[in-house]
């Protein structure tokens, strides 16, 4: 890993852009705008580059969207030298194609780390943001882009006593860079998503004694790793430009088939085939049928098949009947893959506490006090999630027009225009936003997608002579509405879920990601731009206009239906009146 990284720089500059993250989005959002002739500034709080896999460095972080897809696509001489060596690269190898990555683009010399943005306002006057930084600085600009990413900051420990605990305290997201020896040692795990289930099985290999505190089982599938499948990498060296074109204009951003057979329309034989084939893919989101994400019935007829295999797994009948998730649809909690984790519960220093039945009271100086009694143990690890999608973006105070605050404008839960942008922020781009497809597709997908059309509008408004864009409230409202809708006639919201907010306690109730697909997603994103900026008010010296419109609908078959309602061109600034302004 490169050492160069200069620390809380101080210095207090004046640069056409400032992007927040020097993670997978904010080194490509980097790259792309110095291309492009604009001065950037990357801020970030770690003292190196990664975001995501730059924190999580807990045992068996691991990607699980194959490697090859988890991957940058923009430009080949990068892919042809990069060798992933697993189908699902590790923590430490991801981690060192983002150092590749800075290295080779050069990208570190606008990045100051271990610098974290605190305050970000809006300067009408000036028509530029000034952002405030831990080390004191004001930095200018005329744009901001937070790339804050979606699983970035962790959700606050909200159990009672956890700061009472004399042990050792590890949290997933915050691993030791030097790592943690269990062996002797009795631990206690707290938390099943995937960040649990990646780490349960080899914490468990060292411990002498390992309990795991479960609220909610998960779906786990085996992620059989090992080298990345023949026909996938055969299929990418033979077009890799068709390769990547289809993972963009696939529903996941991975190339995939699609089906429109529902699952109660085939045999319970040809049922069970299907299944059987997705869970010995090694693959998260395997083509198996239509209905799955809005057929109750459909969905429940796989979930029981995923029960069963856990019981065939786990020995015990009651551990196993306890791992059977239960009360929420398959994929409407994110799912998980795992390398041995239902295997893990059959080793005698194993065990599994369900708090659905014996809730945590405390935690107290010497261990984990539940409703059935007391346990001690010599560490604790905490796995207990994100504030996702919304936490790491309003964790930082962002001031736009007339001193609205975001966390304020979104304390009911997010507003915005394609998950990029939203009303009474101009010139502020939200990289893989809330209302974008984002953590329901292939993040890398997802982030080029955004960092590209936030590079190509700034391209366009520098060359138009536009100086600010914001979008509109009709188009932000129908945009809401239309995110809402698409999840509507989803089993997603039934979920008590990340995705929904409902693991943060007193955050909204509101489904947060675009469940459209990222390739309707996308479709929306290039009409817009088509139809000359649709639902964007623009203004510049050159004079100020705004096409205001509204996306009606994306229909299945990935046409979109936009309405203009009205189309404004205003007079050039130097002569607007308040009501233009
Ligand atoms: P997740 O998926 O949010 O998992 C967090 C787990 O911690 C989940 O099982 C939670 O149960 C549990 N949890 C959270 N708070 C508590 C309390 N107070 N008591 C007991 N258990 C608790 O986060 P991960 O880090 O595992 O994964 C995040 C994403 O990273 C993952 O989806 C991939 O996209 C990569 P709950 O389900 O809320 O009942």
């Amino acid at each position: 890993m490169a050492t160069d990284n200069e620390p809380n720089d101080r210095s207090d500059v004046d640069v056409d852009v400032v992007v927040v993250g020097a993670g997978f989005a904010g080194l490509y959002m980097l790259h792309r705008l110095r291309g492009l002739g604009f001065s950037t500034v990357v801020l970030e709080a770690a003292d190196g580059v990664g975001g995501t896999w730059y924190w999580n460095r807990y045992p068996g972080a691991r990607c699980d969207i194959m490697s090859v897809d988890y991957s940058y696509s923009f430009d080949p001489e990068l892919e042809r030298e990069w060798r992933w060596s697993e189908k699902y690269a590790t923590q430490p190898e991801i981690l060192a194609y983002a150092n590749h990555v800075a290295d080779r683009y050069d990208l570190r010399r606008d990045i100051r780390f271990a610098t974290r943005v605190e305050r970000a306002t809006w300067d009408a006057g000036d028509r530029r943001w000034r952002v405030i930084t831990s080390a004191g600085a004001e930095i200018a600009c005329r744009f901001y882009v937070m790339a804050t990413g979606c699983l970035s900051l962790p959700k606050s420990i909200d159990i009672e006593g956890a700061d009472r605990f004399g042990g050792e305290i590890y949290y997933t997201h915050h691993w030791p860079h030097g790592g943690v020896d269990f062996t002797g040692k009795r631990v206690a795990v707290i938390g099943s998503g995937s960040s649990g289930i990646q780490s349960i099985p080899i914490i468990a290999k060292q411990a002498a004694q390992m309990t795991v505190f479960q609220r909610t089982p998960n779906f786990s599938r085996p992620a059989l790793n090992g080298p990345t499948p023949q026909a996938k990498l055969d299929a990418f060296k033979a077009d890799r430009d068709a390769y990547r074109q289809a993972a963009r204009l696939s529903p996941i951003g991975v190339p995939a088939p699609v089906t429109m057979v529902g699952a109660l329309q085939v045999s319970e034989q040809q049922r069970r085939a299907v299944y059987e084939a997705a869970w010995n893919s090694g693959d998260l989101l395997p083509t198996t049928f239509a209905d799955m994400p809005t057929s109750a019935e459909a969905n429940e007829t796989f979930c029981e098949f995923l029960r069963e295999k856990i019981r065939s797994i786990v020995k015990d009948p009651a551990t196993a009947e306890a791992l059977c998730p239960r009360g929420y649809y398959y994929g409407t909690k994110r799912p998980c893959l795992d390398t041995g984790y239902f295997e893990t519960f059959n080793l005698p220093h194993v065990r599994l506490v369900d708090l659905r039945r014996t809730p945590i009271t405390t935690i107290t100086n010497k261990g984990i006090q539940t409703t059935a009694g007391s346990m001690e143990f010599d560490a604790i690890v905490f796995a207990t999630g994100f504030d996702a999608m919304t936490g790491a973006i309003v964790a930082v105070d962002i001031n736009g027009r007339d001193g609205l605050s975001l966390k304020q404008k979104w304390a009911e839960g997010p507003k915005t225009y394609l998950g990029l942008t939203t009303v009474g922020f101009p010139n502020c781009f939200l990289i893989t936003g809330p209302g974008s497809p984002s953590v329901l597709s292939n993040m890398m997908v997802s982030i080029e997608q955004h960092v590209d059309w936030v590079s190509d509008t700034l391209d366009y408004m520098r060359r138009a002579g536009l100086e600010t864009i914001e979008p509109t409230g009709t188009a932000e409202a129908g945009w809401v509405q239309h995110v809402n809708d698409g999840a509507d006639i989803t089993l997603f919201p039934q979920a008590s879920s990340w995705y929904m907010g409902a693991n943060v306690p007193g955050k909204p109730r509101v489904f947060l990601p675009y469940i459209g697909g990222v390739d309707r997603y996308r479709k929306a994103c290039d009409e817009v731009v088509e139809q000359g900026y649709l639902g964007f008010r623009f203004e510049g010296t050159g004079g100020a206009r705004c096409n205001d419109g509204v996306i009606r609908r994306v229909q299945p078959d990935v046409t979109i239906v936009m309405e203009v309602i009205e189309s404004l061109r205003l007079p050039p600034i130097e002569s607007m009146s308040a009501t233009t302004a």
